[in-house]
């Protein structure tokens, strides 16, 4: 099932919240200084011992201070003209996040809406990429709930309409 909420996904009480982090995974702004606020300094001090991430890849590491148990940690692409390969990135992203949950045998999976804040993604096309990967994904993964953690009246305006989205 896809399930859609607006608020905070700090406070998301499941297996895992996805972050939209940066190559470096050492924190930032955005979503990723809330999460890194709210699971405090060991996650800092684990990410380190990383080596970062590329660009549609995911990182998982425990959600230590969180709720939720995990933090996978994907970076998004940067938005430049959208004939830049960011299509492509953002669904790698989305896919390797979920890619690890199921490996981890985790059941529960929170999105923030990657790369359409400081990245610059236009949020509609996102919007589609996001939901169209997580309908794909569920199709050979039937038992995973996948929620999407809106934080501002457009984007909850774009997914609310997905056919299907639970409203929680
Ligand atoms: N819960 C849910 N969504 C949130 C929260 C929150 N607590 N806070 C912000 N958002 P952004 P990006 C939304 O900029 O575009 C960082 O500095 C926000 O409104 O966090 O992928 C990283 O270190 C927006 O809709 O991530 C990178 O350098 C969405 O989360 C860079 O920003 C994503 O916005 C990544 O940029």
């Amino acid at each position: 099932m896809i399930y859609l909420t607006k608020g905070d996904i700090t406070l998301f009480d499941g297996d895992a919240i996805v972050n939209a982090a940066n190559e470096r995974l050492l924190g930032g702004g955005g979503v990723d200084g809330a999460i890194h606020r709210a699971a405090g300094r060991e996650l800092y001090e684990y990410c380190k011992t990383l080596g970062g991430c590329k660009t549609g890849q995911a990182k998982i590491t425990p959600g230590y201070k969180l709720k939720a148990k995990h933090i996978i940690h994907t970076v998004g692409p940067i938005y430049k003209d959208g004939n830049s390969g960011e299509p492509e990135l953002l669904r790698s992203a989305y896919q390797n996040s979920l890619k690890l949950a199921q490996e981890h045998n985790l059941k529960s999976i929170a999105f923030p809406n990657i790369s359409t804040g400081v990245y610059g993604y236009p949020k509609k096309e996102a919007a589609q990429i996001a939901f169209e990967t997580a309908q794909d994904f569920l199709k050979r993964n039937a038992d995973m709930e996948i929620w999407f953690y809106v934080f501002d009246n457009e984007n909850f305006e774009l997914y609310k309409d997905f056919e299907g989205i639970l409203l929680q």
